[in-house]
């Protein structure tokens, strides 16, 4: 089903991208393996979206997880998009998983959540991974997928002051130049200090639709405004232009409030979120453990509700990142 690329997409990578691909590749001593259907959209210049999997194997439960995984998928086809969820199997990263890899991932007990460090401990012991924000962002850069869908990114965590916790979502999302679509960062976290550690890392991030407030994913506001906002998919594919075209290197976030009708009530999700650190900090939770457990927390302590949130909302950052890759791509070709 998979074959090595290195030609293939090499060749197919657009003129004005080339050197940076051969530099990126070149870097890259492992192997990576494309699916099919990437592949040709890929060489025939469709657009493409990439998806994380550690929302499949870490931050919901089975069935949900496979179910969504594989709505979004459809979502992103219905847009006019190939979908290219990104994780490991077996050790091999892969670039466009199958359903049945999907599936595979959806039950697996043991697959590992896999940011920039964990590549090389996935790899050499043949594990199944699920790569986080971080992970995929690495990936889709090496393969040059410019767009990037998903549900929430990780952050700075309340009281990293004490505890060093910044999620690396946020470091790889100023070392790739890619377009992270997402409905921010959960009030689990510290959403002025993450917005804060953005700017640091040179991160280009814009509010989309008629909001200009940072969304706080559960939420639609965080009481924080966006540096910008851009009120379609077409403006959206015109800042992403403008900021890739000028080489930086870092990314760029666009965040996406819910749907009004999914959001979850202010103090509700508050109150649930508090319980849910608090259970952490009894138990002695620490490291890349955390948000698995406030995120799997918070649905038992909401009865499910803050899943139908997680799962709507992702559907439509897919939806969104979709129509911002078929943009997109008429600006380029
Ligand atoms: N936030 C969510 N759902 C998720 C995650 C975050 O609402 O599934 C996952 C993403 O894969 C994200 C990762 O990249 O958790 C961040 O983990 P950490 O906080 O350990 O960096
Ligand atoms: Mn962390």
């Amino acid at each position: 089903m998979y074959r090595k690329t290195q030609c293939a997409i090499f060749n197919s990578i657009k003129k004005t991208s080339k050197q940076q691909f051969l530099r990126n590749y070149s870097n890259y001593s492992g192997e990576i393996n494309v699916g099919e259907e990437v592949m040709l959209a890929i060489n025939s210049r469709k657009p493409v979206v990439a998806l994380e999997s550690t929302i499949i194997t870490h931050g919901m439960p089975f069935p949900d997880n496979a179910k969504c995984a594989l709505e979004v998928e459809r979502i992103v086809r219905a847009q006019g998009a190939v979908p290219a969820t990104i994780g490991i199997l077996g050790g091999k990263v892969k670039v466009g998983l199958s359903e049945k890899e999907i599936e595979r991932l959806a039950e697996s007990k043991n697959a590992v959540k896999v940011s920039r460090r964990d590549f090389g401990h996935a790899i050499s012991n043949k594990k199944d991974g699920g790569t986080t924000v971080a992970g995929t962002l690495i990936v889709a850069e090496k393969v040059n997928i410019p767009i990037f869908a998903t549900g929430g990114i990780g952050g700075v965590h309340r009281e990293a002051e004490a505890t060093f916790d910044i999620s690396a979502d946020l470091v790889e999302l100023g070392r790739n130049p890619t377009a992270v679509i997402s409905s921010g960062v959960k009030s689990i976290l510290d959403i002025p200090k993450t917005l804060e550690y953005l700017e640091t890392q040179g991160v280009l991030v814009t509010s989309f639709g008629n909001s200009t407030q940072f969304p706080a994913f559960y939420s639609r506001l965080s009481g924080c405004s966006s540096p910008y906002s851009v009120k379609d998919a077409v403006e959206a594919a015109n800042l992403l232009k403008s900021h890739l075209d000028m080489n930086l290197g870092s990314g760029l976030l666009i965040a996406v409030p819910i749907p009004e009708e999914y959001a979850i009530n202010e103090e509700e999700i508050e109150t649930a979120i508090k319980a849910a650190l608090n259970d952490a900090s009894e138990k002695g939770i620490k490291g890349k453990l955390i948000t698995p457990f406030l995120l799997e927390r918070i649905a038992v302590i909401t009865r499910g509700r803050s899943l139908i949130a997680n799962v709507a909302l992702i559907k439509n950052n897919a939806r969104v990142a979709a129509d911002i890759a078929v943009q997109y791509n008429k600006l380029i070709y």
